[in-house]
């Protein structure tokens, strides 16, 4: 076997490398070497430390070892632990849920909506809810974009509006509406107590109230926001870390193609 998540290419020194028990590596094959980083909310000592270990333990770390402790203040401590972790995985029964698009460049897309969509298209999008976060949305909408890749404002063919973060759904509906949007993309940064599952339903809910769920394509991204997870709660795609403008807009156009938007 070779290539892919399976591959043992660069493996022929270590026969004992096996896809269905993948552990992590240190410096040989399956010793199983991690390194982990917490704080407990004890005062630093080495009760402090000793919890520290234990709780390793317990997390399936083998001989682990605090290698540094800093005192946090008020109270709380932090750990860097190293060991090596008893736990394996089956890499050959992964299956990840993807967007699956075929990513152009921003000359191919804006020559996409020439050809198949005929006008320039209309993409609104907000961080929203009481997210504060815009780099996200920056990156993808901005006219300088990201790592080399040009946000959405510098496609020919797009209109591009950024209403930037704290926006409420209900004006990014609004807007979306007066400006006969065809896409609303979202950016949710924050997932603390999984804040944004009701903000990012809500969305699709006032959506679907005022009957735009078949004409816009509905895009969500940030650094835990998944595909499938995007799907689960009624959008069309899922966008994390690592996205650039070209996979978004090919997105969209191909979707809106897909569905015979003119
Ligand atoms: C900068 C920052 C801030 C700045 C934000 C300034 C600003 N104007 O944006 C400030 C200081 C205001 C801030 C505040 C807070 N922050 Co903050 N912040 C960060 C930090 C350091 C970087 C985020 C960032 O800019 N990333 C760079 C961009 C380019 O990456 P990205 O957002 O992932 O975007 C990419 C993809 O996710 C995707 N994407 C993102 N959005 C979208 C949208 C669409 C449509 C698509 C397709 C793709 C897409 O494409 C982008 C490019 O590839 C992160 C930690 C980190 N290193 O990530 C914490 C972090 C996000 N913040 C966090 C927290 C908790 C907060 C606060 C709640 C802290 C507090 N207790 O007050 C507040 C929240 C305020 C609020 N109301 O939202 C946590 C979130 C934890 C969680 N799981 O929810 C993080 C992870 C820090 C941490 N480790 O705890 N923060």
């Amino acid at each position: 076997m070779s290539g892919g998540l399976y591959s043992t290419e660069n493996k022929e020194f270590d026969k004992t490398f096996d896809p269905t028990k993948v552990k992590a590596y240190g410096d040989t094959m399956n010793d199983g070497k991690v390194q982990l980083s917490f704080t407990l909310p004890l005062p630093i000592g080495d009760e402090a430390k000793e919890a520290a270990r234990q709780l390793a333990m317990k997390m399936g770390i083998e001989e682990p070892n605090v290698t540094h402790m800093m005192d946090m203040g008020v109270g709380y401590t932090f750990f860097v632990v190293y060991g090596s972790c008893v736990h394996s995985v089956d890499s050959t029964k992964i299956v990840v849920p993807k967007v699956e698009t075929n990513t152009m460049s921003m000359e191919e897309t804006d020559e996409f909506i020439r050809k198949n969509i005929g006008r320039k298209i209309v993409v609104v999008g907000a961080c929203t809810g009481t997210d504060a976060h815009t780099v996200g949305i920056d990156a993808i909408m901005n006219m300088k974009g990201f790592a080399g890749h040009y946000g959405l404002e510098r496609y020919q063919m797009i209109e591009a509006v950024n209403m930037g973060s704290q926006v409420p759904n209900e004006e990014l509906v609004a807007k979306a509406i007066e400006l006969n949007a065809d896409a609303i993309i979202v950016s949710q940064v924050v997932t603390q107590k999984n804040v944004h599952i009701p903000n990012m339903t809500e969305l699709v809910e006032i959506v679907e109230a005022e009957g735009l769920r078949d004409k816009v394509v509905l895009v969500a991204g940030g650094p835990r926001i998944s595909h499938e997870l995007a799907k689960e709660l009624g959008y069309d795609a899922g966008f994390g870390s690592g996205t650039y403008a070209d996979d978004v807009a090919s997105f969209i156009v191909q979707e809106m193609a897909k569905r015979g938007i003119k």
